[in-house]
Order: C-alpha cells, then structure tokens, then sequence
C-alpha cells in the first residue's frame, strides 16, 4: 500500500486513508463528493470502492487501457483498471496467484466490475492465436450463463441468482491458458416468486430470446428441460377425498403433466404418482401413501428448483471443458469472485443467514489478510510492530459455523433427529446452547437480561454480525434447511427418456439408491465457504467494493441514507482502520524526497547523499514530531494524514511562492 499525494489533488480524497478526519460522515461526503464529479472509484489503501454511476462512462475505452497498463498503481487516478493491472502484473512477475473479490448488494454493479477486470486482463496479456481463443471463451462463457443464472428483480434488472468464482488460468509468461468456474448457488432460490418459477409471469426464460448467446451450447436438450422447469410451475394441484375418507393431492388439470410427459418421454400416469404420492419404506414394506397438498406443492417445488439447479451445474461444467486445458505446468491463477453482499431486509430468513455467514467469512479474510500483508511489510522494512485495536469476527464466524455448538451445527442436529421437530424446538435448542454468547441475542436471552424488544417478537433470533445486527426468523429454516427431494421424485425422472434429463437425476437409480439421507443445505453451503476460504487463502486477494447509489437506478442521483447502509454493511470505516494499521501513509524515499526537497535548504535544489538520509533531513528540519514517522528500509512511514496533509500545504505555498519570485524577476527582466 504505497499512497502517492497526487490522490490530493483529485476532487475530496482519491484514498480514504487519507481522509482526515475520519468518521462515517467525512467518509460519506468524500464518496458523494467524488461521485457527483463523476469520479466513481475511490481507494482505501489497494481496496476500490465503485459506485454505481448508472450511465455509461468514457472511461473504459481502450486508451485508458493503454494509461493504466504497466503504471504505478497510485500514479493515475483511482480505476478498476488499477487494481486489475497490478493483479494481473503480481501475477505475471511476482509468480503471486491472486484473487478478486467483488461484494456489494443486488445491482451496485459487481457483476459489470468482474467483466471490466475481465476484459482489461484479456487486452492487456500477449496476443497469441490460441490465448486469443481462450480470452474469447472466457467472456463469452459470461452472456450464457447470465441467460441462466440470472434473472430480472425489482433491484436489478440483470441480477445474479448465483454466487461465481471464476479461476483464470494463466502459464508462466502470463498468457491465460484456460479457467475454471464455479458456482455457489446456494441449491435454494432465493425468492420463489422471482426466480424459482419465472414461468408465472412470463413463459420465457430471461434472455432465451438472445439467441446469439446460445449458439454454441446444446441448445434444444437444454431448452427442453428448461421448459420442463416451466411448465411444472403450471401444474396445479388441488386436494380430492380417498375413499379412505382423507384428504390428499391431485392434479387439477392434466395438460401441464401431459405435455411434460411428452417433452421427457414418461408416461403421465408415472409422473402423477410421483407428484401426489409418497413411498415410505416400513420395515421391509413398501407403503404408498397420499400427500396432502401443501406436501405435493413442496414436492413439486423442490422438483423443479432441482431441476434448474442442476441444469445450471450442467451447464457450468459445459463451459468448463470447453475452457480448461489439461498441463501438469505450474500455472498461476488469477480467481475472480462475484458474490452478493450482506443482506439486511425487513424479514430475514435461511438464505439471509447463509449469505451474511458468507459475508462474515469474507469479513475474516480481508481482516487477516490484511493485518498479514502489514505485518510482513514492517517485517520487510525493518520497522517495529505495533498492534492496533481492530475487531475480530471470527466470534461471530464460530457461533454460526462451529461443529459443536455453531446454529448450522444445531439446526443440522435438529433436522436429523427423529421425532416430531419444529422451528420451535430448534429455536429452543438455540437458546439453551447460545443463551451466554455474546453476539447472540433473543426472546429468552431478553428476558434472563430483564430487557425487552418488540422487533423481536415471533420466532426470531438475532446475531450481532460485523456489519450490524440482523433479527432472523427460523420460519422455514428446518424445510429449507432439509432440502429434500422426495425420492420418488427423483426416480421419476431418472426413468424418463430424456437422456440429459435423467442424466441430472443419478440417485434415481433404484440400485444406487442409497438410504443415506443426502447432506443438508447449510452443510453443503458450510462446506463450500470452507474450499472457497482455503482457495483465497492461498491467493493475494484484491478487493472491489460496489456500492449502490439509489434504488431508482438513475445517473447522478446518490442518496445519502441508502449509502451509509451500505457502507456499514461493508465495514468500510473498519477497512481504513484496518488499514491504517500503524501508518497512513507510506512512500519510498526517492519521490518522497523529490516531491518535497523544495522545502528545505540543505535539500533544495539538489541533494548530494542517499535519498534516506535526503528524507531524514528534511523531515528532521521540518520538525515533524519523531513519533509521526519510521523510517524503514525503502521506505518513509508516516503515521496520521494530517502531517501529510501538512507537508502538501506547506509545498503548495512553496510552489506558489517560487512561482510569484520567477514572475517578479521576469517583469524586472523585461
Ligand atoms: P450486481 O451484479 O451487483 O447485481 P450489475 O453489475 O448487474 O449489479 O449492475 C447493475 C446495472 O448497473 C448494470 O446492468 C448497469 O446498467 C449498471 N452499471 C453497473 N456498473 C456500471 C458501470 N461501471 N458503468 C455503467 N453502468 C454500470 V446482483 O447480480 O442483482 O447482486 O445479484
Ligand atoms: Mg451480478
């Protein structure tokens, strides 16, 4: 992290690390200031904030490619294009895998961050007719799965529905050899009437009709079981009386069923059995019984969410071969991570939860990373340590994901254990296990503290996360949680023609069905956070921060309230303490010296020994209080903003002084 003060002269500061003084306000007005001069990109050490500008900007045309390739990353105003040059030039010359991560909420612009970071990289690494292919496909892998992964919302109108982590690799010239992506869909939609049956509102998928973003897939198989996804959410199911006098499910009216039973050749009759019938295996005997109709509506969401989660996996490891090249060569990586961010709504459920666990984690990344990537600096330098005040999360990572007592850990326990379990008895189970923690705050844990709290009323718990308090209802949590598909389900469609149907339904198998009861969501979900974790661990991570300026999505407009939400959801007040660290500032002593040698006599205008000892003089004469600066090896450190700040004034007087003098001598030369 090397500032250089020409971020000074930018509109308010290009580095919030210089900001002074520091407070959720000044950092506010710095971002608003910026943005209403169309300056988007703000720095916080090697952090970019991004605001949304909602309009398109001439500012990612291929000559500002050319500025910012090969330059210092402080030398040019603040970019995106920065911060992917200096991953992309780690990569290539400091043999450093990295990663890029991109977080902010639904339409702050994340998903448009990770394409420039993208396309910059591809313009920027050699051409070769091969790289060339490679670059090509990694873009273009992006429109198809958007046309699947995403969806319209009220927030955005191109929304990711999926979290996606997308690995480039590259040789050791630096030349991108292949990729490889994942997907972190969390095998839950995230509001059914939005996504999980788009087909209720307009038969289409999002973007089917772009046909030039499909041609090179296999379309019509693909279409097809899409369709089935569709047309499920058209199957209406009402209740009948049996003879037995109980109620349970039928289909209301067959087309639907029909036409999905032609479209995957099974016969009808399979699939309405399926869809309305359960069978449960009672000590070695097969009984069949009916399903109410609410179990029949689950079963049948769960199929068709099934359905198009495993689809889009397909369809991921699709592209993956397509771009993945088999060498045993060592290669470097460059990951690019596009996830949402913390989440705070009104009501708050599971997916909540698991995202904002997923924040969290981040969260500890980015502190520890951090802090590491200090540390070793001062190790580097020759400059003492000095350890800082800056909150540590991993309380909060572990009373959510610890395996004895973590909520994940309990609701799994819950889920498992036999015998009659509701939302109630898992919120009890809470309760009984986290009623001492210290993030951990509900009814019951009010009422041994004799407070009370009207928000939370109802069956809700709330976790102190790092971003701010956040009351979850466990509504749900235990079935969404389970996620289960009925096995019957699941039999079906492996039974069904369609080759890349069944495909996607391998349990189906009678001989494969195994009676272990698959993982749950929240396991799989903690599992998939743990190889992420330990992927960005092994990388130097680079972050990009996207921040939504309005909910109108109009240009120019920044509204204050919704953006102070967002910056305490992303901590980026704790990220400058964070990285103020120990000293605000740092410099090598050669431009130091340079750009502020003017001030001082024994400097001006030439120095004769070592830029160190040139530094040393003049700071010395300038009376910077000692315990403001450090000297290290290549390095000057100084510890508040406000003695850089000072230096710079006390240099523009300079300038403008020697400026009045030259235009003196020139008047009484002519
Ligand atoms: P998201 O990825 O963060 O939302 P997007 O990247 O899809 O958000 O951005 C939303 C919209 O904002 C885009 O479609 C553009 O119209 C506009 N936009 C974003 N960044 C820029 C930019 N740098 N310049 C111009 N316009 C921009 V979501 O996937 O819903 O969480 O989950
Ligand atoms: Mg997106």
């Amino acid at each position: 992290m090397e500032a250089n003060p020409s971020l000074l002269d930018t509109v308010g500061v290009g580095d919030l690390v210089l900001l002074d003084p520091l407070s959720e306000e000044s950092l506010l007005q710095n971002l608003k200031e910026r943005f209403q001069h169309r300056e988007i990109y703000t720095y916080i050490g090697n952090v970019v904030i991004s605001v949304n500008p909602y309009q398109p900007l001439p500012i990612y045309c291929p000559q500002t490619v050319e500025q910012y390739r090969n330059c210092n990353f402080f030398a040019l105003k603040p970019h995106i294009y920065a911060i992917a040059d200096d991953a992309y030039r780690s990569l290539r010359d400091r043999d450093k895998d990295q990663c890029i991560l991109i977080t902010g909420e639904s339409g702050a612009g994340k998903t448009e961050a990770s394409k420039q970071v993208m396309s910059y990289v591809a313009a920027v690494c050699s051409k070769g007719e091969e790289v060339n292919q490679v670059k090509e496909q990694l873009l273009q892998s992006n429109p198809v799965l958007e046309a699947f992964g995403n969806a319209k919302t009220i927030r955005n109108d191109n929304s990711s529905r999926f979290g996606k982590y997308m690995d480039v690799e590259f040789d050791f010239k630096g030349q991108p050899l292949g990729g490889i992506i994942s997907n972190w869909e969390l095998t839950l939609e995230r509001d059914c009437s939005r996504y999980g049956y788009l087909g209720r509102e307009d038969p289409r998928l999002p973007g089917m009709d772009d046909a030039a973003n499909f041609r090179a897939v296999q379309v019509r198989a693909l279409l097809e079981v899409a369709a089935v996804v569709l047309k499920l959410g058209n199957v209406q199911l009402g209740s009948q009386f049996q003879a037995s006098g109980i109620e349970s499910c039928s289909i209301q009216e067959t087309r639907a069923v029909r036409e999905i039973g032609d479209l995957i050749g099974l016969p009808e009759s399979a699939l309405e059995k399926a869809l309305c019938s359960r069978t449960v295996e009672a000590k070695r005997e097969k009984v069949v019984t009916g399903l109410s109709v609410a179990q029949g509506c689950y079963g049948r969401d769960a199929l068709a969410k099934n359905i198009y989660n495993r689809l889009f996996n397909w369809l991921v490891n699709r592209i993956n071969a397509s771009i993945k090249v088999d060498s045993s060569e060592r290669r470097k990586v460059m990951g690019v991570l596009d996830i949402y961010g913390f989440e705070i709504f009104q009501h708050n459920s599971f997916e909540q939860f698991v995202i904002n666990y997923c924040n969290e984690k981040l969260q500890q990344v980015f502190i520890l990373m951090t802090l590491k990537e200090e540390q070793e600096e001062y190790v580097r330098e020759g400059i003492q340590w000095t350890p800082v005040d800056f909150f540590d999360n991993s309380i909060i990572c572990s009373l959510i994901e610890d395996s004895q007592a973590g909520i994940l850990a309990m609701l799994d326990e819950e889920c498992l254990r036999p015998g009659v379990v509701t939302e109630e008895t898992f919120l009890a189970k809470l309760n009984q296990v986290c009623a001492s923690h210290k993030h951990y705050e509900s009814r019951a844990t009010q009422n041994a503290r004799h407070v009370t709290d009207a928000s939370l009323a109802g069956p809700c718990f709330r976790v102190h996360h790092y971003a701010g308090k956040v009351t979850y209802n466990v509504t749900g949590f235990v079935e969404k949680n389970n996620d289960l598909l009925f096995r019957d389900l699941s039999q079906a469609m492996w039974k069904a023609r369609h080759e890349l149907l069944r495909s996607l339904f391998p349990e189906g198998d009678p001989q494969k069905a195994s009676l272990r009861r698959p993982p749950t969501a929240g396991s799989q979900f903690k599992a998939s956070i743990a190889t992420l974790m330990k992927n960005l661990y092994s990388k130097n991570p680079n972050y990009i921060r996207c921040i939504k300026p309005n909910e109108t999505k109009e240009a120019g407009v920044f509204t204050a309230g919704l953006v102070q939400i967002q910056v305490r959801y992303l901590g980026l007040l704790e990220n400058v303490r964070v990285r103020r660290a120990g000293y605000a500032y740092r410099q090598s002593y050669e431009p130091c010296l340079e750009r502020y040698k003017m001030l001082c006599k024994q400097t001006w205008p030439q120095w004769k020994g070592g830029a160190r000892d040139g530094v040393q003089a003049l700071l010395t004469d300038l009376r910077i209080p000692p315990a403001e600066l450090a000297y290290g090896r290549t390095k000057i450190f100084i510890r508040t903003p406000r003695t850089l700040f000072d230096l710079e004034d006390r240099r523009r007087q300079r300038v403008a002084d020697l400026a009045s003098l030259i235009q003196a001598c020139y008047r009484g030369w002519r």
